[in-house]
């Protein structure tokens, strides 16, 4: 990925939190308000549904210059031929991951801990989710939360550009870019908005202020 612009706000899928809204028409408003990267995660799905999704989602974006990332299954991202994959720690190792998707491709890594971001500088992978920031609902069988130090002592030792993920919204966004991320990454901020256009033009513009105070 050469452009770590893409990564500003990073829209993560969940259909349960979508209140009932087509995950399609969510992710398009989303992107009309300025979402930079979509990444389909949806656990409670067959392989057959998830590549119906995924097939679905690249179509509504293409054309929109918002790469569509799809989460852990290397095997549906090339089967819709996806822009990338965000792989966890306990998912196909990077190196693996990069062979199978090629070297165009986006990877993607989560990292728990300052030691996984130290481990994933070695790694060929575009960036790293920086995971979870804070404790969130949506995710419960996390690492601990690092905190707004947490980001900041990654930051400092990782090669990669990067996003924050947990718990993040329009009261902390900003502190998260001033931390040292490159973008923020969210579910239920723009999933279980009311109105997810707006909530993803809200987050857009504290990131762009954010950034530009770095
Ligand atoms: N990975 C770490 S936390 C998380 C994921 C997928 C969920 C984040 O959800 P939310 O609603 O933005 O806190
Ligand atoms: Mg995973």
């Amino acid at each position: 990925m050469t452009d770590p612009g893409l990564l500003r706000l990073y829209l993560v899928t969940d259909r349960n939190l979508a209140l009932g809204r087509r995950l399609e028409d969510v992710v398009m408003a989303a992107v009309r308000g300025g979402v930079t990267m979509v990444q389909l995660r949806e656990k409670e799905c067959t392989s057959r549904e998830f590549l119906e999704l995924a097939l679905s989602l690249k179509s509504c974006l293409s054309g929109s210059g918002v790469p569509l990332i799809i989460n852990d299954r290397v095997d549906i991202a090339l089967a819709c031929d996806a822009d990338g994959v965000h792989v966890g720690q306990s998912d196909l190792p990077c190196d693996v991951v990069r062979r199978l998707m090629g070297p165009d491709r986006i990877v993607g890594l989560s990292v728990e801990s300052i030691d996984d971001a130290v481990k994933a500088n070695s790694a060929d992978v575009d960036y790293i989710g920086i995971s979870p920031v804070f404790s969130t609902p949506t995710k419960t069988d996390t690492a601990p939360a690092l905190g707004l130090e947490g980001i900041r002592k990654i930051t400092a030792v990782s090669r990669h550009p990067s996003v924050g993920i947990g718990g993040l919204n329009c009261g902390n966004a900003g502190q998260v870019i001033l931390a040292g991320a490159d973008g923020v990454s969210v579910v239920s901020a723009i999933m279980s908005a009311p109105d997810p256009e707006k909530a993803a033009a809200g987050l857009s513009s504290i990131i762009f202020e954010a950034g530009g105070k770095r």
